[in-house]
Parts: structure tokens; sequence; C-alpha cells
């Protein structure tokens, strides 16, 4: 029986095919469309969607700049808690100047009412003559639409400028309001030999200084942090978000543990961010109590003693309005989510090193693959240097990613488990 169909319980599962066209977008640019002073200005656009990223959720980050005669005269971006959206603030800046005004957004301006009212009323009231967008919203309540409005009442509107990297920034929202699921982002600092722990060191401290500190930008790109319970027995982490930029949502951390094994006297209870247990129902019931009493929250899914129902836990944190899950490990939690198909990008954080070792810990265990044909494919969507270490970010063939470099591929490999999405959206 193909994996996906064991979970149809929680949804339904569709075939790769027509999620990659439920997933392409209407507005694919033409490059020609967009001039030097476009993209500088869609640039800064998406800097302060960017550095706002830690502040938006659960609604996406955007940025928005208006351009008057060449030069900017109001700037904006959305932060959840102060409501606004990022063309409201960008507005009320420029006040009149933004008559006759080009405004550039790294989202397709709103046309529904939800906290606020459509976006699009205001950027016609205020006389915009040309919005520039980078990406036009997933949200099916938007979706094209807000485009189709501002071009109705004279707007001249081009789309898909930096579509790429705009889509970057809205990803995990992308996912979630399209699929009901988070985005599942996996990382792994490991070694040259994709080694994370040695037979007598489960801990061994391999990413540098660099490569910690991109592990926290990830933390901050998230809104939910999860580890197995072996994780928390080995290394006892605090699982925190301690990188240098602004983040509002506290970051829930989640321990997969089918038997409530997690020590009371962990660190992870010694701060204030949350913590979700997720456990079986056969769980010992005086367990559950002292972790409650730690202040953690226990739920539980079906599964066995060894391995829970991912598909059960990504559907609650959905619930929950986590976007992003970012799946730090260890070797065991790596291997389940990869063999069924459920992650939709993979970080791998290489240090210039060899730990070696028949017993030493692999950056993925589980069962493995008996063959390359049988192997799960990536395609490596950037490569880059953090201090000496290096990061590749990874696409799994089964990403729901909307940056997901298959998508612009018609042959996807067989063999590959389709991830389940949820029929659900909210
Ligand atoms: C925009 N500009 O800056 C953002 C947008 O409940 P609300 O009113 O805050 O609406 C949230 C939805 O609006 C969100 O799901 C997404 O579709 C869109 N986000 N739209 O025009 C913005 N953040
Ligand atoms: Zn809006």
């Amino acid at each position: 029986m193909p994996i996906a169909s064991a979970y149809t319980g929680y949804g339904f599962s569709f075939p790769r095919s027509s999620r990659r066209s439920l997933l392409k977008q209407s507005d694919e640019p033409i490059e020609t469309m967009f001039d030097a002073a476009d993209r500088k200005f869609m640039k800064k656009a998406l800097s302060l969607a960017e550095k706002g990223l830690g502040m938006a959720s659960p609604n996406p980050s955007v940025g928005c700049v208006i351009v008057n005669a060449g030069r900017i005269v109001g700037q904006g971006r959305h932060e959840y808690a102060r409501v606004d959206h990022a063309e409201v603030h960008a507005l009320r800046q420029a006040g009149e100047l933004a008559r006759g005004a080009t405004a550039y957004v790294t989202l397709e301006p709103c046309c529904h009412h939800g906290r606020t009212p459509p976006c699009v009323h205001r950027v016609i009231e205020a006389g915009i003559r040309r919005v520039v967008v980078g990406r036009t919203d997933p949200n099916p309540a938007v979706s094209g639409r807000g485009i189709e409005i501002l071009r109705s009442a004279g707007i001249q509107v081009d789309a898909g400028l930096m579509k790429e990297e705009a889509g970057r920034i809205i990803e995990p929202f992308a996912c979630r309001i399209t699929s009901g699921l988070p985005l599942v982002i996996s990382k792994v600092g490991m070694s040259l030999d994709g080694k994370i722990g040695t037979a007598r060191n489960a801990d061994p401290s391999i990413s540098s200084p660099e490569g910690k500190e991109f592990g926290h930008s990830l933390r901050l790109r998230t809104d939910a942090l999860l580890v197995g319970v072996g994780t928390v027995l080995a290394d006892n982490p605090l699982l925190t978000y301690r990188g240098k930029l602004p983040k509002a949502r506290p970051l829930l951390r989640v321990i997969l543990d089918p038997m409530l094994q997690t020590p009371p006297a962990s660190r992870v209870f010694e701060n204030p961010s949350p913590v979700l247990v997720f456990c079986r129902d056969a769980a010992p019931g005086a367990c559950r109590q002292q972790l409650e009493d730690r202040g953690a929250e226990v739920v539980s899914v079906p599964g066995s003693e060894d391995e829970l129902d991912l598909v059960a836990v990504l559907a609650e944190l959905g619930k929950r309005d986590v976007l992003g899950l970012l799946v730090e490990g260890g070797s065991r939690i790596h291997w389940a989510f990869l063999s069924r198909g459920l992650v939709d990008v993979f970080y791998f954080i290489i240090a210039p090193l060899v730990l070696g070792g028949n017993d030493a810990v692999p950056s993925v265990g589980g069962r493995g693959y008996d063959s390359a044909a049988e192997a799960l494919k990536f395609r490596i969507r950037k490569s880059f240097h953090v201090g000496p270490d290096i990061v590749l970010e990874a696409y799994p063939s089964c990403s729901r990613s909307i940056i997901s470099p298959w998508l612009s591929s018609d042959t996807v490999p067989s063999g590959v488990p389709d991830p389940v999405t949820s029929s659900d959206p909210k």
C-alpha cells in the first residue's frame, strides 16, 4: 500500500502533478517589464519584509515601498501585533505624495476583510498609478483577485518581480494556508562524513559559531521546533531562539515522546517558551501529570511505542497556526520525516571535519534505502558558506514549497511517497 493512502483519515492526498499545477502562480514575470530602478525598490521592499520575518506570524511578512519621481516617500512592513498591513503603513507615511506614485509590494495587496479592511481600496483611494508585485497571495481569499481589482480601477499592475525572493519570505505561510499543514524544514549540523555524534559523545558540538547562528536564523523563520525524546535525553538542550533579529511569537518546543520519557528536570522547562509533548494514548498517566506540572502541554496521537503518526502531529500543529516547523532531529526523527515524504526543505550545515567511526551517529538513521535508485532525490537550490561551514539548501522531490525547484520540472522520480495534504485549510 502506498504510504500516503494510510493517512486518509486526516485529509486527502493528491497526485504530485496536480499539486504542481495548484502551486504554480499566475504571475509569471516578463523580465523586460522591469528596469534597474524597479529592481532597486523591490529589493528595498524585500529587505523590509526580511527584517520583519520574526514579527508577522501567523500572517506573512510583507514589505512595501512607495516611490514618487524616483524618490522613496513611504515605506512599511507588516507586523502582526501592529495589525495594519505593509501598504497601510507606507501609504500613511507617503500622505499626499502617494498620488501618481508607484507602490512596490512583496505580496499582492489583499482584497478581503480579515482583521483589517482590504488594502486594494486604500491603494486606489491614495491615487497610486502603478503597483509592482513580488508574488501573488496564495491565500485562497485573495489569490490574484487583489491584482484584478487594482487593474479594473485603472492601475497598472506588474507582477512577478523577484518572485523567488518574495516566495522564500512567505514559504511557510503559503504551505500552511493552502494545505492546513506547516512547511517542514529539516536541519542537521554534521561533519563532512555525515555524522552528528560519536560513539562516546552524543553532542560533540560540530557546527562553527556561524553555523549555529544560521541555525538560529531558521528558528527565526519558524513557529515551532521539533526534536525526538532521544535528543532531549542525550543532549538536554534548551531549544530556544537566540538570534539577532527580534521574534514576536515564542518558539513552540515540540517533543515527540511516545512513552513520555522526558525527564521533568529537563532544561527545556527552564525558560518561558511553551513546550508541547506528543505521546501515544497508552503513555503512563503519572508521567503526563509530572510534565504538565512543569508547564508542558501533553497531547496524545495514534502511534506505536517507537513511532507516532507524524501526519497527526502536523495536523495538530497546523490547527495551532504553526506556519513553519523546524525539525532538528535526531537521526531517527530525520529518517521518520524523510521516509514518509514529509520534508519540504532540508538544510545540511556541513563543518569541515571528519569524525569517522563505525559506531558514530549518522545524520539520518532508520532503516535506510536499499539502493540509490530507491533513495529520496533532492535538488540543491543554494549552497553557501557560513564561516568555515557550508550550507546546502536541498529540496526533496516531495517538497510542497512554492519555491521548490521540482515545480518547474516535469520529471519527478518514482517511488517517493506523496505527502498528505489536509482538506481543511483553517
Ligand atoms: C497585504 N499586506 O502586509 C499582509 C497581507 O487578518 P488580516 O486583515 O491581517 O489579513 C491577513 C491576510 O492578509 C493574510 O492571510 C494574507 O493573505 C494577507 N496578508 N496582505 O495586502 C500585508 N500581511
Ligand atoms: Zn492587506
